[in-house]
């Protein structure tokens, strides 16, 4: 029997069991490939980092005595797929098994089960043991239920996998500590700076400029600050863990003008290519939190753990209970392209401004901004979920299609029409001020509605609601807000209107 094993690019878990031995008869392969490279404008760093920790990987499996077949992205015999890959090397190695892990993205795991079919050789596949859940546990949770509520899917994985437990209890009585976890950071405070890593990644980007390959955003491949390795991104957790999970929870929704990352973790990346696993991540927090009793209250660990045994695993759960149809959901049938500015920061709106322009520099954008800023403002103006879903696919360091489309169509958008939330993520420049620094240095005025610099976000708000009625009017989390509407005078109705009107024509020059 001669074996080939598939390991993709997120999947660099090198605590799998596939691992544990060395075996002659198994060759692993790993590929660089237009097919993965081009189905999303990513983010220049995206590409480098992931072939970064991709050849790191390999260079790994090589140390340990493991046979190896990497294919760069400008071999000669590369055949730019994961399909053709395979099959060439089938013939050319006569391997007689084909093996691989399960992808966490749907196009990938149709692609490798038609593959399966078609080779003349068996074919097998491994979980990646990665995830606490396995694809269809959130199905089943939910089996026979109308909606999907994520805390009860996190008090049920809390309870299941004993992680913050009193016996049946949750640790202090209590599961959840969002109302503590809302402050907006104090003006004169200094976060700690971010841990970047000086990775020289210039051959690796050498090799994608000789390519025709289209990418956005900027790098600096000198000074590359991405964890490329398992090392790193373990250097990164302990930096989160001493820095920034004291007030990690606190300071979840916050946002400051040029402050990139504030208490985040920055571990999506690692996580999502499986350098890290989420249960380390989270038995570190708890040992943390355990060892410094006086410096990291629990409200800051429950919110870290919550984002990760939560957020992360229903999401995933998510995807595949609801892929492929996920991927065309339109609630509000919305169709208006991408501002251009969304491709270079350049607008007057200091808050998009902000945040744009650190996604373009840094590959990232911490998740309130994802959600209150860029995710915002464009379902405030009506976006097609398709145009923000490149967007949103290609800019993030993070962006893995099954956790992207659920945070960008679902929690962002409302696109799913409520699967993943109860309500739709808007709001006027008001809840930007409360959580942010952004307004008061910015071109327009926060607090005006109608007329010369007026924020946008206030009349685009109420056109939201007053477009949408038909849809929102009976979700009771909504009626509210159209009472406040109703009860405004005509006038002041159509002046706001009429000012959205205005800024949705003008969009691009905002
Ligand atoms: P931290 O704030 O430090 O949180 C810790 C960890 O919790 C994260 O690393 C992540 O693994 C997990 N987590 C937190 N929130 C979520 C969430 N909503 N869904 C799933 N996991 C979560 N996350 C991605 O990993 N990839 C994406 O492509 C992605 N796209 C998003 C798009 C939109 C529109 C929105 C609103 C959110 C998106 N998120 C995505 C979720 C979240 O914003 C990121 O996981 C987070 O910002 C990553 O930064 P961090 O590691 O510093 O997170
Ligand atoms: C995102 C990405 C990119 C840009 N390039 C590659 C690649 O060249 N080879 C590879 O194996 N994986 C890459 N990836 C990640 C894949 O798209 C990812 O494995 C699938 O989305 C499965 O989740
Ligand atoms: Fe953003 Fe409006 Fe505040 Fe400017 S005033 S930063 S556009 S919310």
């Amino acid at each position: 029997k001669k074996t080939v094993r598939l390991i993709l690019g997120d999947q660099l878990n090198s605590n799998h069991s596939w691992f544990k031995t060395v075996d002659d008869s198994v060759t692993y392969v790993m590929m660089e490939i237009r097919t993965e490279t081009d189905y999303a404008s990513h983010h220049i760093q995206k590409v480098v980092g992931i072939f970064s920790a991709m050849r790191s990987f390999s260079k790994e499996l090589e140390l340990n005595k493991h046979n190896i077949i990497y294919i760069n992205l400008v071999d000669e015999n590369n055949l730019q797929s994961f399909e053709n890959n395979i099959k060439n090397l089938i013939l050319k190695h006569n391997f007689t098994h084909f093996e691989y892990q399960l992808p966490d993205e749907f196009r990938v795991d149709e692609a490798l089960k038609n593959l399966s079919k078609v080779i003349t050789i068996s074919s097998s596949i491994a979980d990646s043991e990665h995830f606490f859940t396995t694809r269809n546990e959130l199905e089943h949770f939910f089996e026979g239920k109308k909606t999907f509520v994520m805390e009860n899917f996190y008090r049920m994985l809390r309870k299941k996998h004993t992680v913050l437990m009193e016996g049946n209890q949750p640790l202090t009585g209590k599961w959840n500590y969002d109302s503590d976890n809302r402050k907006k950071l104090p003006k004169n405070h200094k976060p700690t700076p971010p841990l970047v890593f000086n990775n020289n990644v210039s051959e690796v980007l050498d090799e994608i400029s000789k390519t025709d390959i289209k990418t956005i955003g900027n790098i600096d491949a000198v000074n590359f600050v991405w964890p490329i390795n398992r090392e790193q991104s373990l250097q990164l957790l302990d930096f989160f863990l001493v820095e920034c999970l004291p007030l990690f929870g606190s300071y979840q929704d916050a946002m400051f003008p040029n402050e990139w990352s504030l208490y985040h973790s920055r571990l999506s990346f690692s996580m999502n290519l499986k350098m890290i696993s989420p249960k380390e991540v989270i038995d570190k927090a708890i040992k943390e939190w355990e060892s410094r009793p006086n410096e990291i209250e629990y409200n800051q660990l429950e919110g870290f753990v919550r984002q990760i045994i939560g957020w992360r695993e229903y999401m995933r759960g998510i995807y595949w209970l609801k892929m492929p149809e996920y991927a065309s959901m339109n609630f509000f049938n919305n169709q208006e392209k991408l501002p251009d500015w969304f491709w270079t920061g350049n607008t007057k709106m200091n808050c998009l401004k902000d945040t744009i322009n650190q996604s373009l520099n840094y590959a990232y954008a911490h998740h309130i901004q994802r959600l209150m800023i860029t995710g915002n403002f464009a379902l405030l103006a009506g976006i097609h979920p398709d145009e923000l879903d490149a967007w949103y696919l290609g800019i993030y360091i993070d962006a893995i299609e099954w956790v992207e489309i659920t945070n960008t169509r679902g929690m962002s958008q409302f696109a799913d029409g409520g699967i993943v939330g109860t309500k739709p993520y808007v709001s006027s420049a008001s809840y930007i001020d409360k959580m942010s620094h952004y307004c008061g240095s910015c071109y327009y005025k926060k607090a005006i509605k109608t007329g010369e610099k007026a924020c946008p976000f206030n009349s685009l708000y109420w056109n939201f609601y007053d477009k949408n009625e038909e849809k929102l009017g009976k979700n009771p989390r909504i009626g509210m807000m159209y009472n406040v509407w109703r009860k405004m005078q005509p006038e002041v109705q159509v002046a706001l209107l009429e000012q959205a009107d205005y800024y949705l024509k003008n969009i691009n020059n905002l």
